[in-house]
């Protein structure tokens, strides 16, 4: 059997795979710190790199560093295998830059990606922040992005398409994970109702959008009067 190349690409083919990265962040409740905690620690947090909706990414990355601030002990963390995440405690805000390396059959270079680690609610006025803080809420900030393999070796191509990433969220497989008929059908029930949501969303765009233009030329008409 012809072996699959390392470096042979496939022409004309483009591969991408979503992935999401960021970080959940917990303020520590000063009556239930853990006894090891520094004194001016605030808070408790996870910064990941993750396959969207729990789907497999180690098949085709080999690893994962982060880099943190140099305030921490060891700023260079990396992750040989899943999940790809660091937990840490802190005080402050800063960036953390995230580099992601492909198995060797890929014969990709790394790729790195910023995530600004957020410890303070952002986002709502200024009455739901307040809450967000008093109720010590998790802060969240995720971002979807896509890992994008222009012409995969042969190789690359191979593992990308047949292993884990293809497959669909698991919660709509059979006992055994297989595919069956009416877990298929299920599957396609929930891809059309967010398709649905999507597409609702993209309408509610387009008129925000043209009521903005429409905004925007009556405001120009009125200047050019005067
Ligand atoms: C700031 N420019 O001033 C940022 C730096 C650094 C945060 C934030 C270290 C914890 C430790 C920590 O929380 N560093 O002492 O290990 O906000």
């Amino acid at each position: 059997m012809p072996s699959i190349s390392n470096t042979k690409r496939v022409k004309g083919v483009s591969i991408f795979r979503p992935f999401v990265y960021g970080s959940i962040a917990t303020p520590v409740n000063p009556d239930k710190k853990p006894p090891n905690l520094p004194p001016d620690h605030t808070h408790q947090w996870t910064v990941s790199v993750k396959g969207v909706d729990g789907a497999d990414i180690s098949h085709f990355i080999k690893k994962v560093q982060f880099k943190l601030h140099d305030t921490y002990a060891n700023p260079l963390r990396t992750c040989e295998s899943p999940p790809f995440e660091v937990s840490e405690t802190g005080w402050g805000e800063f960036e953390i830059v995230i580099k992601i390396w492909f198995v060797p059959e890929s014969g990709e270079k790394p790729q790195s990606c910023f995530h600004f680690l957020k410890l303070h609610p952002y986002i709502g006025d200024k009455a739901e922040l307040d809450l967000a803080r008093q109720q010590r809420r998790p802060v969240l900030s995720y971002m979807y992005d896509e890992l994008v393999f222009n012409e995969p070796t042969e190789a690359m191509y191979d593992i990308l398409t047949s292993k884990g990433s293809a497959k669909l969220p698991s919660r709509a497989r059979g006992a055994r994970g297989e595919f069956t008929e009416e877990s298929e059908a299920m599957e396609l029930d929930r891809l059309n109702v967010g398709i649905q949501i999507v597409k609702e969303n993209i309408d509610k765009a387009k008129e925000t959008l043209l009521a903005k233009e429409k905004a925007v030329a009556e405001l120009k008409a009125e200047r050019e009067k005067k």
